[in-house]
């Protein structure tokens, strides 16, 4: 999968190299680029935003730029259709389904912005433009950030974990709280590991048995627990709990 980002933060993504996410790319199993959005600016201070038409408090990101950058990514695809990903708190909110679903599109081009958020024509343009494949303008939660950077890296490391390969144990990507399949709408159950006691505290006995039936039912029993307590929201959704 390839990846790309623009941004007026490049540093911003020095963490993508940083553990699984570094080894994946550097096994050639998702390519980054990272773009700075101020290097298609032509003007002496790089602007990249201007006042809203309208009136009103900040600044919006001007298509100028923007138009210029997404232009050069689509152009060294050589005839491949990237997906614009636009991140911003008035999107639909990105989740596991979503990250599964990204897993097989080849390119993803990501496209941060900051201040009051990007000119609402570049969506539009991109999304009828015959050198793309689509635009999902996307959140990661009902709070707000400083730009869409943060949320980026949220999406990149969601969906890079999922694809064959990244993660070394399968297991732990198919058995995640959120993860498609039998333990869809629940949370994940509480873990241990050595030692068996630890400030006076005890791992539960049901694990030390090794009798496995009765591990995967003390384990989905927890799990539903789990999800009632922190999320109702997601129980009151669940099959496991019989309400659907
Ligand atoms: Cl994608 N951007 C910003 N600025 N704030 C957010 C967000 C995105 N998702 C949740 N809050």
């Amino acid at each position: 999968m390839r990846i790309d980002v623009v941004t007026i933060f490049p540093d911003y993504f020095t963490p993508l190299t940083c553990s699984l996410l570094g080894k994946a790319m550097a096994a050639g199993l998702i390519e980054v680029r990272i773009h700075d959005l101020r290097t298609f600016t032509h003007d002496r201070h790089n602007t990249v935003d201007d006042r809203p038409y309208g009136g009103g408090p900040g600044m919006v990101m001007s298509p100028v730029p923007w138009g210029e950058a997404l232009d050069e990514i689509a152009a060294s695809g050589e005839g491949r259709q990237p997906i614009l990903v636009v991140p911003t708190p008035s999107g639909a909110v990105f989740n596991q389904h979503a990250a599964q679903a990204w897993t097989t599109d080849p390119w993803l081009v990501f496209a941060c912005g900051r201040y009051e958020g990007i000119d609402a024509r570049v969506a539009q343009h991109y999304a009828s433009n015959a050198g793309w494949a689509g635009v999902r303008e996307v959140g990661i939660g009902d709070y707000v950030l400083a730009g869409g950077e943060a949320a980026a890296l949220v999406m990149v490391e969601a969906v890079a974990r999922l694809l064959p390969g990244v993660v070394g144990n399968e297991a732990s990507v198919t058995d995640d709280s959120f993860a498609a399949g039998s333990m869809a709408h629940l949370l994940e159950g509480p873990v241990f590991t050595k030692p068996q006691e630890w400030r006076a505290l005890a791992v539960p006995e049901v694990l030390l048995r090794g009798h496995h039936g009765q591990i995967a039912t003390w384990r989905a029993e927890q799990a539903r627990l789990r999800t009632a307590l922190m999320r109702p929201d997601l129980a009151a959704v669940s099959p496991e709990l019989g309400l659907g």
